[in-house]
C-alpha cells in the first residue's frame, strides 16, 4: 500500500497500522458473548415457527409440551397480550405508508414462514427445544403472495385486511425538484436521435449471516431490567422496548457485548428480544434465548430483493442525457424497523459519480409473505451502483467503446467540486481521475485488454472478462435535518464523552456501538493523536446504555465520521479545560500557552505541563484557579450538516469456462478514497471484508424459496456463504481526497467494498460473454446461469439477455398511484 497523505491532525497515530487491542481477547476466547451469559436461576426459550408462509392458526395445543422434562411454560399471544409489545417501523416513507401491525408473536395469522407461534420457557435450552416439538398448532392455509411482480399485481394478498399488497410509493423527480430537466424529454430524444439502454435487473435477496447468531439475555431482578443483545443498536433498542412496552426508558440498560458481526442484520428491534424481554417480566427470572444457525437464515431480516427497470438515454457521443428507474422493492411480510427506506436511500446514488441532467426515482414497495427485509451492507446503495454501472458498461458497449472511457466523458471532474448533483445532494470532495489512474495501474488494464483479445481471437474456450466499477456512496448517517426530511424516525447525531483519570489514563465513552469494526483502536488512536497520551494508555467504552447512555449505534458506515468526530470535539474540550489550569501552575498567561504532543508549554520558555499531570492536580484539586471545576472531563455531540461520500475505481478480471459457466476470479484491484485514513491496517479489514460480501452476492449467495413459500436455502449447505478459500487476494490500494464534513478529512468505508464490487464481477463476466451476445447474466451468476446464458444466446442469435427473468414489470403512474403492465424490454405499455 502506498502511503496516505498527510493527516490534518497530529501525525504520530492517524494513518498508523495499529493492531486491534480487541482482537487478543477475541481470539483467545476471553470474550463474552451473549450466549455465554449465566444468571443464578436463569431460563431458557425456544420457538415455535409457523411452516406456512401464509396460514389461519385455527388452534394450538401447548398440553403436552406443558407436562414435558424442564418446561416452566409455554406461551402464545394470547398468554402475553399487549405485554409483548409490536416491532415498531421507524421510516415510514410516505404519510400514506400502508403498515400492517407487527406483533413479535402470531396471533391469529402466520405471514412467512418462520414467524413465532408460541414459546417454549424450559429450565434448558435443550429441554426447551424438546418441548417445542410437542406443540400442536394447527393451520388453516391460506393463498401467499410468494412473487414480487406477482405481488404487485394483488394478484394474492399478504395481507388480506389491508387490501393491497403496495405499502407505500416514493418518487423523485429533478425536474420537480428543481435539481435537473425531464428525464421523459431526455428519453423521447434519444429515441429518436441518440442512444436508449433499457433494461431490467433483479437483486436477489440475501441473507446477512453474522459469525454469532442473534442471542439476547433478560435480567428483570435488579432496579433496572437488563438486557445484553448481540445487537447492533443497543440505544435505539432501549428507545424502541420503552416506547413500546411502557417501561420507563430509565428502567431499561441494554448492554451490547462483544458481537460477532452484523452487517446490518443486527441493526433490527427483534421479535425474539421482545418476546424474551416480556417473558423475563412476566416469570420475574432471567431468560435467554439464542437463535439456532437455521432461525436465523429462515428468520432474522434478509436483504435487497429488488426488480429494477432502468432506462438510460445518451447522445450518441456517449454523453448520458437522463436516466430513469422503477423499482420494486420486496418489504417481506412487515414493513422492518428502517426496511422501507432502504430503496430511498439508494434513491440518491443512482446517477453516482455522473453528471446527469435529467433523473426519476420511483418506487414502490411491496408485501410478500417472505421473510421482512431490511437493511444489508449498503442498504439501497448496492442495488443503485450495481444498477448504474451495468448500464454505463451496456451504454459503451452500444456505443463500441471502452467503458472507463464512457465513464470518463460523464463523470465530475476532480475541479468541480463541490458538486450538486441531480439528486440533490452536494459531494464536498473527490477525484475519480485519481482513483481510476491508480487502479488502472495496478491492474495493468491495457496488458488485460491485450490477452482478452488474444483470447477471443484464438477461440480459448476460457475467455478473460474486465469488468469496471467507478462507484461512490453517501455514508456517515446523519445528518438529522435531513434523514427528518425524508421521514426517518430519529436522528444521526452522535456523543462522545473523555475522562481523563487521575492516573494519566484516558477513558473515551462512544455511543458508537461496534461489532467488529475496531472501534477500541481506531478511536484510542484518535484521542492519542489529539491529546498527544499513548496509545495504550486510551480505553474505549462502548455497547452499554448505563457507560455510554447517549448514543445512535453503528450502521450506515456512520462511527468513524460521526462518532469519531464527537471524539474529536471532546478531546478538545479537554484541551481547553485544562489550559487555565495549566497557566495558573505555570504562573503564565492563557494565550501565552501552546499545546502540542500532550504539552503545554509557555511560548518562548522552556516551562511546560504535561495533560496528565495537569489531570492529576486537576483531581487533586488543591491549587486550581478561582471558579475552575476540579474536572478535565468534557463531553460532545456531532451532528454533521452533510453525509460524506467515498468513492473508488474497482477492477476486476475473471476466467469464464465458456464450456462448463465455470466463473474464477483472476485479479481483483480497489482503489478506495475514503479521505483521510485513520488506521490503514483496518481499513484493508473493511475493504477485504466488504469485497467478500458483495463479490458473493455476484457469484454465490441467493435466498431460495419454494413455490409454497418455503426457505430452501435455509442452511450454510445451500445458502453459499463464501469462505476465504473462495476468494483470491485482493490488491487494494488509496487515494485521498479529505472530507470536508469533518476534522479528521475522513469519510466512511464499512460498506465500500460491498456496494463496488458486486457490478465489477458482473460486468466482468458480461464483458467475457458479449462476443457470444450475452449482455446479462442473473445474479447469483452460478456455472448453470453462465451456461444457459450462452446456450440462450446461441439459440437467439446476438443480443440475447441471458436468462429469461420473472414476468413484466409492472408500471406504477405516480401521479395516479394506478398501475398498468409494462414490457421490459420496450417501456411500452401493454
Ligand atoms: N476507519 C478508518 N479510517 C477511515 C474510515 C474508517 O480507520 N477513513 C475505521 C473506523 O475507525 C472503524 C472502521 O474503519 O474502525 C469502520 O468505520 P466506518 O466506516 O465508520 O463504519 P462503522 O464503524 O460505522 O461500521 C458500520 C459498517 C457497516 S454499515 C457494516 S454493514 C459493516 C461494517 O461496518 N458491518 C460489519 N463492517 C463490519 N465489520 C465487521 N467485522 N462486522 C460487521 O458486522
Amino acid at each position: 500500500m502506498t502511503a496516505v497523505e498527510t493527516p490534518p491532525i497530529g501525525t504520530r497515530e492517524i494513518g498508523r497500522d495499529r493492531r486491534r487491542k480487541e482482537d487478543a481477547r477475541l481470539i483467545t476466547g476471553r470474550t463474552r458473548w451473549t450466549d455465554n451469559i449465566t444468571l443464578p436461576g436463569m431460563l431458557h426459550l425456544a420457538m415455535v415457527r409457523s411452516p406456512f408462509a401464509h396460514a389461519r392458526i385455527t388452534s394450538i395445543d401447548t398440553g403436552a409440551a406443558k407436562d414435558a422434562v424442564g418446561v416452566v411454560d409455554v406461551v402464545t399471544a394470547a398468554d402475553l397480550g399487549e405485554s409483548v409489545g409490536v416491532c415498531i417501523n421507524a421510516w415510514p416513507i410516505t404519510p400514506e405508508q400502508k403498515a400492517p401491525t407487527h406483533p413479535p408473536i402470531a396471533v391469529d395469522r402466520v405471514c412467512f414462514a418462520g414467524e413465532i407461534v408460541a414459546v417454549v420457557v424450559a429450565r434448558s435450552a435443550a429441554e426447551a427445544r424438546d418441548a417445542a416439538e410437542l406443540v400442536e398448532v394447527e393451520y388453516d392455509e391460506l393463498p401467499a403472495a410468494l412473487d414480487l411482480k406477482e405481488a404487485a399485481q394483488d394478484t394474492v394478498l399478504a395481507h388480506p385486511d389491508l387490501g393491497t399488497n403496495k405499502s407505500a410509493y416514493w418518487v423523485f423527480d429533478s425536474a420537480q425538484a428543481g435539481t435537473g430537466g425531464d428525464v421523459e424529454e431526455a428519453i423521447a430524444a434519444a429515441r429518436t436521435d441518440g442512444v436508449l439502454i433499457e433494461r431490467e435487473y433483479r437483486q436477489q435477496r440475501l441473507i446477512p449471516a453474522f459469525m454469532e447468531p442473534r442471542s439476547v439475555v433478560v435480567d428483570p431482578t435488579g432496579e433496572q431490567i437488563t438486557m445484553w443483545s448481540a445487537t447492533q443498536i443497543p440505544h435505539i433498542l432501549r428507545f424502541a422496548l420503552a416506547a413500546t412496552t411502557g417501561v420507563p426508558e430509565s428502567k431499561i440498560r441494554v448492554i451490547a457485548p462483544d458481537v460477532g458481526g452484523g452487517f446490518g442484520g443486527k441493526l433490527q428491534q427483534t421479535p425474539e428480544e421482545m418476546i424474551v424481554f416480556a417473558l423475563a417480566r412476566r416469570l420475574g427470572k432471567p431468560v435467554k434465548y439464542t437463535e439456532t444457525r437455521s432461525e436465523s437464515l429462515m428468520s432474522g431480516h434478509h436483504g435487497r430483493d429488488q426488480w429494477q427497470k432502468l432506462t438510460l438515454a445518451a447522445t450518441r457521443e456517449g454523453k448520458v442525457t437522463g436516466l430513469k428507474v422503477e423499482l420494486l422493492a420486496d418489504l417481506g411480510a412487515y414493513v422492518a424497523l428502517v426496511g422501507g427506506g432502504v430503496p430511498v436511500l439508494g434513491a440518491f446514488m443512482f446517477n453516482a459519480i455522473y453528471k446527469f441532467p435529467a433523473y426519476h426515482f420511483a418506487c414502490q414497495t411491496v408485501f410478500t409473505n417472505k421473510t421482512w427485509t431490511d437493511a444489508y451492507r449498503g442498504a439501497g446503495r448496492p442495488e443503485a451502483t450495481f444498477a448504474i454501472e451495468r448500464l454505463m458498461d451496456e451504454l459503451a458497449a452500444e456505443l463500441g467503446r471502452d467503458p472507463l472511457e464512457v465513464r470518463e466523458q460523464n463523470w465530475i471532474t476532480h475541479e468541480e467540486f463541490p458538486f450538486t448533483t441531480v439528486a440533490g445532494l452536494e459531494y464536498d470532495s473527490g477525484n475519480y481521475e485519481a482513483a481510476t489512474a491508480r487502479a488502472k495501474e495496478m491492474f495493468g488494464y491495457d496488458e488485460l485488454r491485450a490477452e482478452q483479445r488474444r483470447r477471443r481471437e484464438s477461440g480459448d474456450p476460457v475467455q478473460l472478462g474486465i469488468g469496471i466499477s467507478t462507484f461512490t456512496e453517501m455514508c456517515g448517517l446523519a445528518p438529522s435535518r435531513v434523514l427528518g426530511s425524508l421521514d426517518y424516525g430519529a436522528g444521526g447525531w452522535e456523543h462522545a464523552q473523555i475522562r481523563m483519570l487521575a492516573t494519566g489514563k484516558v477513558e473515551v465513552v462512544t455511543g458508537a456501538s461496534a461489532h467488529g469494526q475496531g472501534h477500541e483502536t481506531a478511536f484510542s488512536q484518535i484521542v492519542a493523536d489529539r491529546l498527544g497520551v499513548p496509545f495504550e494508555d486510551v480505553e474505549v467504552l462502548h455497547g452499554d446504555t448505563q457507560i455510554a447512555p447517549k448514543g445512535l449505534d453503528t450502521y450506515g458506515s456512520r462511527s468513524l465520521v460521526v462518532g469519531g468526530e464527537a471524539v474529536v470535539r471532546a478531546a478538545d474540550k479537554v484541551i481547553e479545560k485544562a489550559r487555565p489550569i495549566a497557566a495558573h501552575l505555570l504562573e503564565a498567561n492563557v494565550e501565552d500557552l501552546e499545546f502540542k504532543d500532550g504539552r503545554f508549554s509557555v511560548r518562548g520558555t522552556d516551562a511546560g505541563l504535561g495533560l496528565t499531570e495537569v489531570a492529576l492536580a486537576t483531581f487533586a484539586a488543591h491549587n486550581l484557579p478561582d471558579g475552575v471545576e476540579p474536572s478535565l472531563d468534557a463531553e460532545a455531540t456531532f451532528d454533521p450538516v452533510n453525509f460524506n461520500f467515498p468513492h473508488g475505481t474497482h477492477l476486476c478480471a475473471v476466467e469464464v469456462d465458456t464450456e462448463t459457466g465455470q466463473v474464477k476470479l483472476r485479479t481483483y484491484v480497489a482503489c478506495d478514497d475514503i479521505g483521510v485514513v485513520i488506521n490503514p491496517l483496518i481499513v484493508s479489514g473493511q475493504v477485504h471484508g466488504g469485497l467478500v460480501q458483495g463479490i458473493a452476492q455476484a457469484l454465490w449467495e441467493e435466498a431460495v424459496y419454494d413455490e409454497s413459500g418455503t426457505l430452501v436455502s435455509g442452511s450454510f449447505v445451500d445458502y453459499l456463504l463464501p469462505t476465504a478459500a473462495d476468494t483470491i487476494s485482493f490488491q487494494i490500494d488509496h487515494t485521498t481526497s479529505p472530507a470536508k464534513t469533518n476534522s479528521l478529512g475522513a469519510k466512511g468505508v464499512g460498506e465500500a467494498g460491498t456496494i463496488a464490487s458486486t457490478p465489477a464481477v458482473v460486468n466482468a463476466i458480461v464483458d467475457a460473454l458479449r462476443p457470444f451476445g450475452v449482455h446479462d447474466v442473473q445474479m447469483p451468476c452460478t456455472p448453470e446461469r453462465v451456461w444457459r446464458a450462452l446456450r440462450q444466446s446461441e439459440g437467439e442469435g446476438a443480443g440475447a439477455g441471458g436468462e429469461t427473468v420473472g414476468g413484466a414489470m409492472p408500471h406504477f403512474d405516480p401521479s395516479t398511484g394506478t398501475q398498468g403492465t409494462a414490457d421490459r424490454t420496450t417501456g411500452a405499455d401493454e
